[in-house]
């Protein structure tokens, strides 16, 4: 009896892990150039998380509103005033980051970014996206009361990123029994969104403050004092989760993005080889149609010209990255043309040449006739095409219903009368200065 493996539960293994699955996407040697070049942007984050995690890194970003004090926060916790501030919108414009503390083998980075109410729908979206996937925890800063901006996008933020913490800033702006009111509600309106504990509270930068002296014989003094930052729950809060899920969130982040990358990934190499499967198919059908206009033979035999349609399998067999032999190929569409002859019985070439005639009653020119017969070779190559292009896409398979219903399939999507015209037009604009 075989014991199944346990699954690693460290953070180290899940980090081994992570790396591993980022290192197979960005060697991966089966990506065709077109995709790699569809996908630039994406395989350099690819290229940055690996190397986030190579160095044991974690990233810490601040999130939100314009204002709500995420520069100052960011100062708060680094000890130092890193970051420019101002009561002015806009103060940042782009990602900004400094190293916080050592972290691990590593060391923690935290991330400054502009507000969200400086980018518009679309952008934001976007913004938050990027935030989100190069962070590992983003704090999402609030100043009050959060409004139906800021939780659309902490609804976006949290689709992404692997752990969030809500902020409260700027509480020196408010009485004691309105922090708790606004702390109840913020719990409330984030509710399945974020855990109770991970909602805190910070005076990043408060504001001066008139305090008045009185001194021993009561005299009494007016100052303005600027009462000290407090981030020590923030701080506390990171930390507890640092310690307990660094790691694992780091590794997960990571994996998350693997996967979101390698579902884009095949999404879009399966539409580049549609692209470039679909050309191949169109080429070789103009090929044989004009072969065919030019030398007419009888109509039963037109299907059955097949050097050119092994030819194009043999082609897409290579788009597909499932390269077969000249006998497979051959083997191949015989089975495909089994299935056609089958399912169309012979009437079909007749009916397929009066459609292709269809719309040109008069002046039957032996020009016409031919493009007619050659729009039928045409049809037939295409219809091979698309039924071979199948099934190197289904990985050289017919699928459960077998090539009958493939390719029954095939000829039932397809619109049989504009495919003809189509094929006819390209034949004729083809022959036309040959004649
Ligand atoms: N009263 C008060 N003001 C703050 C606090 N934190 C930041 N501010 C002020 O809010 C304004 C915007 O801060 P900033 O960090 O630039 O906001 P950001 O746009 O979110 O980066 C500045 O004038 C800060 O001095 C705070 O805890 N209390
Ligand atoms: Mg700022």
């Amino acid at each position: 009896m075989t014991v199944p493996e346990p699954l690693p539960v460290n953070g180290d293994a899940h980090l081994a892990l992570a790396r591993d699955s980022l290192r197979e996407l960005l060697d991966d040697k089966r990506v065709p150039p077109p995709v790699r070049a569809a996908l630039a942007e994406e395989y350099q984050q690819l290229q940055v998380l690996l190397d986030k995690i190579e160095h044991g890194h974690v990233h810490i970003a601040v999130f939100g509103r314009v204002s709500v004090g995420k520069s100052a926060l960011l100062n708060a916790l680094l000890g130092a005033m890193r970051f420019s501030t101002s009561p002015l919108h806009g103060e940042t414009t782009r990602a900004d980051h400094a190293r916080w503390q050592e972290y691990d083998a590593g060391g923690v980075f935290l991330i400054d970014t502009p507000g969200i109410n400086e980018v518009a729908g679309e952008a934001r979206e976007q913004l938050a996206h990027d935030v989100a996937t190069r962070s590992d925890l983003v704090m999402f800063v609030v100043d009050g009361d959060i409004t139906d901006t800021e939780l659309k996008a902490l609804r976006q933020v949290k689709g992404v990123a692997q752990r969030l913490v809500l902020v409260l800033n700027k509480i020196d702006r408010y009485t004691r029994a309105d922090r708790e009111l606004l702390l109840q509600t913020l719990r409330e309106r984030t509710e399945g969104l974020i855990q109770p504990q991970d909602i805190v509270i910070a005076a990043a930068q408060p504001t001066e403050r008139i305090v008045i002296l009185v001194d021993a014989d009561g005299n009494e003094t007016e100052t303005r004092r600027c009462p000290p930052a407090d981030v020590t729950a923030l701080r506390e809060r990171i930390w507890d989760i640092l310690k307990a899920e660094g790691k694992t969130m780091a590794a997960l982040n990571a994996g998350l993005f693997a996967g979101r990358f390698s579902d884009r990934l095949s999404r879009e190499i399966i539409t580049i080889r549609h692209d470039v499967a679909d050309k191949i198919v169109r080429n070789y059908c103009l090929g044989k149609g004009v072969a065919v206009a030019l030398n007419p033979i009888p109509v039963a035999d037109i299907l059955a010209a097949v050097a050119t349609d092994a030819a194009m399998i043999l082609h897409l067999s290579r788009v597909y990255g499932l390269p077969i032999s000249r006998t497979e190929a051959g083997s191949l569409l015989k089975t495909i043309f089994t299935q056609l002859v089958f399912l169309m019985g012979t009437v079909w070439g007749m009916n397929l040449v009066a459609s292709a005639l269809k719309g040109i009653s008069l002046g039957l020119s032996t020009v016409v006739t031919a493009g007619a017969q050659g729009a039928v070779a045409w049809y037939g190559t295409y219809v091979v095409g698309r039924a071979a292009e199948q099934y190197f896409a289904q990985g050289k398979s017919w699928g459960e219903g077998g090539p009958k219903r493939a390719v029954q399939d095939i000829l039932d999507s397809l619109d049989r009368e504009s495919l003809l015209a189509q094929a006819r037009d390209d034949i004729l604009a083809r022959l036309k200065p040959l004649l």
